[in-house]
């Protein structure tokens, strides 16, 4: 039987593109590619040749191992200052027109209605209210850790954040400080979209810029926090805006190692101002994730956010590199569904999770936040899981 590895070696030692060939053999020597072999991946790798090196360097760092965990979302309001030409979420007054803005005791109704249930983590992230200020994130981190202390609480994107510190008047370095030691215990990877000034002045001009998004990371890091990073992909962007961005990512990552998940967002088009923007294909898709597995070579772990990909194209992911298909969700975020996902009410028990890993023979691994094992499904029956009611 030829392994993955032979597979891919085959494969590389075969490639008649000599600068391809080259660009695979780094890979297989676990060499770090460059600016421009990412840029040619892109251009010149096909779906099957990026898709058999991506899959081989997936099982070299966790072999059939892929993650999931149970989590909900709470979006506090959808009202929002800014105005991203790419967001079918935001409004920009509550009760008209779909806007809504949550009080703390409504989002601690939502906490509560968790007690008793085995979720592990709460993401907590939304549109950027001028009334929502530090003081009163604060006292929401505090509650939810008053009530429930071994929630794990991923909240905020550098967009909330840099508005609610300047609003303020705190550094980045003091805001991350106060979050921290109000219960704020990690950051999502959102408001990153593409770094690039001539893509970001184009769909989002108006919030936080690269500097501003690495900077928040970086001091999040600093205090021992651990933090996501995404990559807005499918829209007016070319190949290399995508790179760069993956780069200036990789190099913080150099820096402080304190990523944990690299995740591509596909770009949806329903319903905002980008909507004669065509929607990138799966092939491209596959693509993506596949080069994103190739060149994030210190991240651990690249995912795919199913409520966005939906549900069979997370599962294919699973052989371009992806390890990692986010969670439960509970039908508690509308951000996705607003923007056009076949997932109108993103929703899967843990029990739909594992039999989706399992139909690809990946191995199912419930983790925590931070990639701690919960539990390893590899051995329990599919009857078991159907008969728990905590699975479902
Ligand atoms: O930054 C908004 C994206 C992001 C659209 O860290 C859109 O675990 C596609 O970052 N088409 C927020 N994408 C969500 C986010 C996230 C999601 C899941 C898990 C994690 C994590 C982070 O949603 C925004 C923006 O890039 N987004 N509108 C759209 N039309
Ligand atoms: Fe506001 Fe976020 Fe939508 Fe941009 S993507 S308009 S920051 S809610």
């Amino acid at each position: 039987m030829i392994s993955v590895a032979s597979g891919a070696a085959v494969l590389v030692a075969n490639t008649p593109d000599t600068e391809l060939r080259k660009i695979g053999e780094k890979i297989l020597n676990k060499e770090r590619i460059s600016f421009e072999d990412g840029v040619i991946l892109f251009e010149k790798g096909s779906l099957s040749w990026l898709g058999t090196l991506a899959n081989w360097m997936r099982e070299e760092k966790h072999g059939n191992k892929t993650y999931f965990n149970r989590n909900f979302h709470i979006e506090p309001t959808n009202v929002c200052v800014f105005s991203c030409k790419f967001c079918s979420y935001s409004r920009l007054y509550a009760n008209r027109e779909e806007g809504w803005e949550l009080s703390i005791d409504q989002m601690m109704h939502i906490v509560k209605s968790y007690d008793g249930k085995p979720v592990t983590e709460v993401h907590i992230v939304g549109g950027v209210h001028p009334k929502m200020n530090l003081a009163f994130f604060l006292e929401l981190l505090r509650a939810i850790k008053a009530h429930r202390p071994d929630l794990h609480i991923k909240g905020f994107t550098p967009v909330e954040l840099d508005y609610m510190f300047s609003k303020a008047k705190v550094s980045v370095e003091e805001g991350m400080r106060m979050a921290k030691e109000a219960g704020l215990d990690s950051l999502p990877g959102g408001g990153a979209e593409i770094f690039h000034p001539e893509i970001r002045q184009q769909i989002c001009a108006d919030k936080v810029d690269a500097d501003g998004w690495l900077h928040i990371h970086k001091a999040a890091h600093q205090l021992g926090m651990h933090s996501n990073a995404t990559l807005l992909y499918g829209h007016i962007e070319k190949f290399w805006h995508r790179i760069d961005h993956m780069d200036r990512l990789r190099k913080l990552q150099d820096e402080t190692g304190g990523f944990n998940t690299f995740i591509p967002l596909k770009f949806r088009n329903k319903d905002n101002d980008m909507s004669h923007v065509p929607e990138s294909t799966v092939i491209e898709d596959m693509r993506m994730y596949a080069v994103s597995r190739l060149y994030m070579d210190n991240f651990p772990h690249i995912k795919a956010y199913w409520p966005m990909l939906g549900r069979q194209n997370a599962q294919l992911s699973l052989s371009f590199g992806v390890n990692d298909i986010d969670g439960t969700i509970d039908d508690s975020t509308k951000i996705y569904a607003m923007a056009g996902s076949e997932e109108q009410s993103p929703t899967m028990s843990t029990a739909d999770l594992v039999s989706l890993i399992r139909q690809v023979n990946r191995q199912p691994i419930e983790r925590g936040t931070l990639y701690n094992v919960i539990r390893d499904y590899s051995d329990v029956a599919m009857q078991e899981l159907i008969a728990d009611p905590l699975l479902n």
